[in-house]
């Protein structure tokens, strides 16, 4: 990328949602909060396809760009996502330029890529019908760490957004080294900060997937430009114990 991005969802240390339960009315809950962006993730969680549209639309109501992190490489998921109204998908697991350069063809019409044309929802929004989606990677196998260069180096890669889990997972970390008070916690902590310095270089937002407020701190300290928080679910537990706690008699 030559100009580095100014994309309010990915720079600026933007912070977004993260929804795994198929719910629109949760959808519309956590898109009135006042995230930069909220994700429908379809690769983990519950959320199956006849929920992504209602929920994309919850997100429109509340006035929030969303994304939609599909299940695997394939054009097919990235083009119902789009022609659903999503502004722009996450493709995990992306090991190589080429990968990163096919989900990227996926998400633009010819002659600039390979997108089948058929986007139902942008057209009542009056959008457009031949603009692309944002294209963001995950960053979260060695493979991918080892060829970043190449990946960043991509036309029209929007961002890419590293999956914490995997990435301690492949590097034989565990899951706790994201923790900012984890033993692994420099080690980790030197892994991230090689991928935003070379994000950064090549002019790439770089985002992260994080546990908790402090997880985002602490990744933000070293060099992401935009946050996600923890799924809906995980925080409905975390309040749901909290307030249990805080309201059971000592
Ligand atoms: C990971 O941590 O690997 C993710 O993909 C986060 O959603
Ligand atoms: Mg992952």
């Amino acid at each position: 990328m030559n100009v580095p991005s100014t994309d309010p969802m990915f720079t600026g240390d933007a912070v977004g949602g993260w929804l795994q339960l198929p719910s629109p009315a949760v959808a519309e809950i956590v898109g009135s909060t006042g995230f930069d962006s909220v994700c429908v993730d379809t690769q983990h969680g519950l959320i199956g396809d006849d929920s992504v549209l209602g929920m994309l639309q919850a997100l429109t109501a509340a006035g929030t760009r969303s994304l939609v992190r599909v299940p695997g490489h394939g054009p097919e998921a990235i083009g119902r996502a789009l022609d659903r109204g999503a502004d722009g998908v996450i493709v995990p697991l992306v090991d190589t330029a080429e990968q990163a350069a096919a989900a990227v063809a996926a998400c633009r019409f010819p002659p600039a890529g390979t997108r089948s044309f058929g986007p139902v929802r942008p057209s009542w929004l009056g959008r457009d019908p031949l603009a692309g989606g944002r294209c963001v990677v995950m960053v979260e196998t060695v493979a991918a760490v080892a060829n970043l260069e190449e990946i960043l180096a991509v036309e029209g890669l929007d961002a890419v957004f590293i999956g914490p889990s995997d990435l301690a997972l492949a590097y034989g970390l565990p899951l706790s080294a994201q923790a900012p008070d984890a033993p692994e916690a420099a080690h980790y902590g030197e892994l991230i900060e090689g991928i935003t310095a070379r994000s950064a270089a090549a002019g790439v937002p770089v985002g992260i997937y994080c546990d908790s407020p402090a997880h985002a701190r602490r990744f933000r300290a070293l060099g992401c430009t935009f946050t996600m928080l923890a799924a809906e679910q995980a925080i409905l537990r975390a309040a749901c114990s909290d307030w249990l706690a805080q309201t059971r008699a000592v």
